[in-house]
């Protein structure tokens, strides 16, 4: 059967910045708006594919920003894929990589709209391309993270009721130690044994306040701690591991497959985060979850706060997962003000639910997304 190529007509970059419902802090940062990285690839035969760069607080969480993202794409990556065919998403990747270092959040956008684009064509969702739903839903947590002890439980109250999360992630390391673990401990307090607590430190203890901080957490009833110490120290977290019993995730640390098997190799957490975005995209974060898989390290769907587009291409791949032993975050288009689709992202009964429709299986309202980027300004 011959192959007959579509060329790729564009690339763009859309920056669209919103405001959270509520201010969202972090060790890092305190987030009161999310910029939005869209890309939108459109090929030869008309057929368009959406992917997402989003990152946390700017340039808080990583090396590239929103605003890199659009000059490095524009400049570097688009001519590299204008003109070139549009239907192997693995070609235009490998090529984009013998030409450039890095850029992992960009890369990730490309290849996820490459692949909607081509799942599209094909009229099957995108997670057939990657072996197929082994689920049809995942299991969504909500990060608490207001600052405030009392805000923080009424919000979870509130969650459960609504049956919508029962897994929560707190963010700590902000403050002192005791001070955090207090405001921890009074939370999985008020909603005991009906949600699973957690934390996320986001690098900001040493060894020693993380030797303090996990025995006094594991004592509190909290099941995971997330990345308590910075994301280069590996034998600090093989330390931690050893000498705690409450399991302990990777998160920063975790740049896809190279930092995976490292990590593993030296046995440096139970638990990896999985994002797309830090894996330099969907075919990274598969090859980490298959380094997770023959390591015996569980497996926890992450999100870098993406709206619906990120978002939906994370469960769409973590859909394929065999294990998924943590469930995921993907609550990113929860915590904006704004939705851009026309029908928005289906969460109920504790889960995200995929859909069923073609590529990623969402519908992108386009007007509002111009009228979105429009409202954003120049700066975005
Ligand atoms: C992180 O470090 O995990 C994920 C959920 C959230 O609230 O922040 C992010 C980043
Ligand atoms: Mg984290």
């Amino acid at each position: 059967m011959s192959h007959t190529p579509i060329p790729i007509d564009s690339v763009d970059v859309l920056l669209l910045d919103l405001p959270t419902i509520r201010p969202h802090q972090l060790s890092v940062t305190t987030m009161r708006r999310q910029k939005l990285v869209l890309v939108r690839v459109r090929a030869a035969d008309g057929v368009t594919g959406w992917g997402e760069a989003t990152t946390i607080g700017g340039l808080a969480y990583g090396e590239e920003s929103p605003e890199s993202m659009r000059v490095n794409i524009d400049a570097y990556m688009a001519p590299l894929l204008l003109g070139a065919d549009a239907t192997s998403p693995g070609a235009r990747m490998r090529d984009l990589r013998t030409h450039l270092q890095g850029n992992r959040f960009s890369l990730c956008a490309i290849e996820t709209a490459l692949y909607d684009a081509q799942a599209r064509r094909l009229g099957v969702p995108l997670s057939s391309l990657f072996g197929g739903r082994v689920r049809d839903s995942l299991p969504v947590a909500w990060t608490l993270a207001s600052g405030d002890t009392e805000r923080d439980i009424a919000e979870a109250e509130r969650m459960l009721e609504q049956k919508r999360h029962r897994i929560f992630k707190l963010k700590i390391g902000a403050r002192d130690v005791l001070a955090d673990v207090a405001h921890v401990a009074a939370i999985k307090r008020a909603l005991g044994d009906h949600a699973s607590v957690r934390v996320d430190v986001n690098q900001a203890w040493s060894e020693t306040d993380a030797m303090l901080g996990m025995g006094m957490l594991e004592q509190a009833g909290v099941d995971l701690v997330e990345q308590p110490i910075a994301a280069g120290n590996d034998e600090g977290m093989r330390r931690l591991r050893r000498m705690n019993r409450i399991p302990l995730m990777a998160d920063e640390a975790l740049h896809g497959p190279t930092d995976a098997f490292r990590l593993a190799e030296c046995r440096a957490s139970d638990v990896f985060a999985i994002k797309i975005t830090q894996s330099g995209g969907l075919r990274g974060a598969q090859q980490v979850a298959a380094i997770a898989e023959a390591a015996n390290v569980g497996l926890y769907g992450g999100t870098m706060l993406e709206g619906a587009v990120g978002t939906i291409a994370s469960a769409q791949l973590f859909s394929t997962f065999t294990e998924l032993a943590w469930g995921t975050e993907l609550f990113g288009p929860l915590l904006l003000t704004e939705d851009i689709l026309r029908t928005p992202l289906d969460y109920r009964d504790f889960s995200l639910h995929l859909p069923s429709g073609p590529g990623l299986g969402i519908d992108i309202d386009e007007e509002k997304v111009a009228f979105l980027q429009r409202r954003s300004g120049r700066g975005a």
